[in-house]
């Protein structure tokens, strides 16, 4: 079978309005990035036209600008899941122009099996190779394609010249069986092979190749400042006291760390601290420190979902492949976020937080309980099933006008039961065995910044008791008073 070779703008002559399209891809790695900016361009002159244009968009996480920005921009986005992290996109899903389910991205490839979602139309694969049997070998990331190429009726190629492709092996794909056939997934240790190096997809789906060469969108770092550096040494010496403790088996357990700039400063820290032994890594984003440390012998292996790696950097691991081929395996997201194997492994997860309240409960999503940020992730998949759950966050932030330690989150993604350590730049709160009370009082003392104490303490005063020493006509002050003023500073009790 030979495949047609194709322009961006045929390729997106197949996708029609309404059509539900899914994307390679997670974060910005691996998603197509030419293909959706044609499906932008035809959705603009639909709209001169007249005509309605508008797709439902299927992904493994974010994506790049090419694709959420280009497509939210256009008004060409009718639904999104499970996740975003694009500006425009944000901006028009809070205005309610664009319908937004954040789901955890374990979820999403077998929701779409079941048919929650309805018919995936089109599959647009970021690819660096495909033969003549359909055997595809992916890029930088995997996400859900392999079942957005199974149920669709048609598929794109992207071939991404980027991506050489002696990187075949990077990827073992595989996709479990559903529910009432589902056995266990077989992986017990990070650098575990169960599937396939190759996607093998239907011949006769695909409709043509589109051939590119842009880079991956992902942005490099900002240099660890002192309130990150602080939150990343205070992770990494609370990890080594319990392995010391007995806590953590002595030859450590795989790590999952979510993304960003806090994130990275912590894997950075973690390589870097004597008592912290070279550890592994099962997690959905593999970032620039994680190769940093790999390099230095910090981490020996890392599993993951995608390569989200600055441009350079990505490069430069290709260049040394014979080092890295046997350290790196991707995975589909259902598989990389899996919680039955964030049970098995034991797993060390580290996410950040927007905000933390006293009891110990997370909101990840949304600013002052209403406006999303970008989503949930994977962090649910992993800290529900974690060994050892851990939130950061810097205790204040916008010009410390919000506390990130408040009386009741303003939106729930993480509870109680499953959030363990909360850990600020100003210290480590240790939930473990503690009441409601107890909790309260380690994370006002450990993690609040020295501005909010006193009116942390002043709303645990007001409490009339029960397990759970909440006032609930007063639990939401500090969020009304910024709302009010701009200022939770200015907040009574
Ligand atoms: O605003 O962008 O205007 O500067 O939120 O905050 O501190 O730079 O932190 O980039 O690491 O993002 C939780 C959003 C943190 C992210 C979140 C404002 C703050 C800043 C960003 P600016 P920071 P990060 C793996 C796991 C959910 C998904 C997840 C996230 C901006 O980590 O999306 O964990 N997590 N996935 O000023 C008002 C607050 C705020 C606030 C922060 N309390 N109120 N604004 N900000 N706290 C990844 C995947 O699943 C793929």
């Amino acid at each position: 079978m030979s495949y047609s070779i194709i322009s961006a703008d045929e390729a997106a002559s197949f996708v029609k309005n309404g059509d539900l399209v899914g994307f390679s891809g997670f974060t910005p790695a691996g998603a197509p990035k030419v293909v959706p900016k044609a499906i932008a361009a035809k959705a603009i002159k639909e709209h001169d036209a007249g005509r309605e244009f508008k797709i439902g968009v299927f992904t493994g996480a974010s994506t790049g600008d090419s694709l959420d920005g280009e497509l939210a921009r256009a008004g060409a986005i009718k639904f999104r899941t499970p996740y975003q992290s694009n500006k425009d996109l944000r901006n028009s899903l809070n205005a309610g122009k664009v319908d937004y389910a954040d789901i955890h991205l374990s979820a999403l490839a077998q929701e779409l099996r079941y048919g929650f979602y309805g018919k995936i139309n089109v599959a647009i694969l970021e690819v660096c190779d495909i033969n003549e049997q359909g055997e595809v070998v992916l890029t930088s990331g995997v996400g859900i394609s392999p079942t957005i190429a199974q149920l669709a009726d048609k598929i794109i190629i992207e071939r991404n010249a980027n991506h050489p492709a002696y990187i075949k092996g990077l990827h073992d794909i595989y996709q479990p069986l559903d529910p009432p056939y589902r056995r266990e997934i077989p992986i017990y240790s990070p650098s575990d092979r169960i599937g396939s190096p190759v996607l093998k997809i239907d011949p006769s789906k695909v409709v043509g190749i589109v051939e590119t060469c842009e880079h991956d969108a992902a942005g490099g770092f900002t240099p660890a400042d002192e309130v990150t550096t602080a939150i990343g040494g205070r992770v990494a010496d609370f990890l080594a006291a319990e392995v010391k403790a007995g806590r953590i088996p002595a030859s450590f357990l795989p790590l999952q760390s979510g993304v960003g700039n806090v994130a990275n400063a912590v894997l950075g820290a973690l390589g870097s601290n004597p008592e912290i032994p070279p550890f592994s890594m099962y997690t959905e984003v593999i970032q620039d420190a994680v190769i940093e440390s790999m390099k230095k012998g910090e981490v020996k292996f890392a599993s993951g979902c995608s390569l989200t790696i600055s441009p350079d950097k990505l490069q430069e691991i290709y260049k040394d492949w014979n080092f890295f081929k046997d350290k790196l395996v991707l995975r589909p997201s259902e598989i990389s976020n899996s919680p039955e194997i964030a049970r098995r492994l034991g797993l060390i997860t580290i996410n950040t937080a927007i905000e933390a309240d006293i009891f110990g409960n997370i909101n990840s999503t949304h600013i002052l309980g209403t406006k999303m940020m970008n989503g949930i992730g994977g962090s649910g998949d992993f800290t529900r099933n974690a060994y050892l759950s851990i939130f950061t966050c810097p205790s204040i932030t916008k010009e410390g006008k919000i506390s990130t330690i408040v009386p009741m989150v303003s939106h729930q993604d993480h509870n109680e039961h499953s959030v363990k350590i909360v850990i600020t730049e100003y210290g480590v709160a240790d939930l473990r065995c503690k009441t409601p009370m107890q909790r309260a009082e380690t994370i006002i003392e450990n993690c609040a910044h020295p501005d909010y104490k006193q009116l942390l303490w002043d709303y645990l005063k007001l409490s009339k008791g029960g397990h759970m020493p909440h006032t609930m006509d007063k639990c939401h002050a500090f969020h009304t008073e910024f709302i009010k003023s701009g200022d939770m500073h200015n907040t009574t009790f």
